[in-house]
């Protein structure tokens, strides 16, 4: 556990941040245990945020920080992965929601795994999952949400899915800090809790 580059990303500190981080890779630590440090880094920040003591502007610089670190560990991700998959995954952050710095990590590990996957970004409408699905034949769907509120729109898309006979047809998973694995039970899909449980996952599903 490396806690100074825990505290470092809960301080907001970008320079001593990107400084550890080399020093990680050069030590050639896994790119998906630095991430794994990072994200406990951004739960600091989210804390804080909640507490009032970090306000919106703290919120953006702690994931754009995040997203920094992340592009010097993208070329070394994928020697990281390891795995036999492939499938079609259509991926997203339902409607409402602006989070994607998760969905952005785990499409890039699962696409390093093998998966063809289409990302459609964030604030997503039901309408336009359904259209990729078809027009992919696509096996799995990928939901991204962080807020609360945002569990209403993954029951809008099972519903519209029900609705055009294809919920028999398509997998789904869904992952970010809204979901547990009670939760996704309760919705009846899979729940991913990192990007290796996610790759894991989509192969269990396939
Ligand atoms: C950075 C951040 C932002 C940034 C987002 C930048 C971006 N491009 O994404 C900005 C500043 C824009 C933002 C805005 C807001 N945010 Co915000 N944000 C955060 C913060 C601090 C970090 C999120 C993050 O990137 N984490 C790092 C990544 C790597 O982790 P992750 O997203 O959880 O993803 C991992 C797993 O969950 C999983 N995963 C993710 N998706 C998927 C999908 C699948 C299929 C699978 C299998 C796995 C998976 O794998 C990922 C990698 O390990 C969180 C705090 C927190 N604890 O999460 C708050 C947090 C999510 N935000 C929050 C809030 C309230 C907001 C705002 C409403 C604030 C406001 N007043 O405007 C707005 C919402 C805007 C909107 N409509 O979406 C709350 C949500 C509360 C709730 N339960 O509803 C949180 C929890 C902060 C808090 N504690 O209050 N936010």
């Amino acid at each position: 556990m490396n806690n100074e580059l825990i505290n470092a990303m809960g301080d907001l500190k970008r320079a001593k941040v990107m400084e550890l981080v080399k020093k990680e890779i050069e030590k050639g630590t896994k790119p998906l245990k630095i991430i794994e440090w990072l994200s406990q880094g951004v739960k600091i920040v989210g804390d804080l945020f909640e507490k009032k003591e970090y306000f919106l502007a703290e919120l953006i610089t702690g994931g754009d920080i995040f997203q920094d670190a992340f592009e010097e560990l993208k070329p070394i991700l994928k020697e990281d992965i390891k795995t036999k998959a492939k499938g079609k995954i259509v991926f997203g952050t339902v409607k409402g929601d602006i989070h994607d710095i998760g969905k952005n990590i785990v499409i890039t590990i699962l696409r390093a795994a093998g998966f063809y996957v289409e990302d459609l970004g964030v604030d997503v409408p039901a309408e336009k999952f359904i259209e990729f699905i078809k027009k992919m034949n696509a096996d799995i769907l990928a939901l991204s949400a962080l807020l609360t509120m945002a569990i209403e729109s993954v029951k809008e898309i099972t519903n519209l899915l029900e609705k055009e006979n294809l919920r028999d047809k398509i997998k789904i998973i869904v992952g970010g800090s809204a979901f547990t694995k009670a939760i996704a039970d309760k919705l009846g899909v899979a729940f991913g809790k990192d990007p290796q449980d996610a790759v894991k996952k989509c192969e269990e599903l396939l």
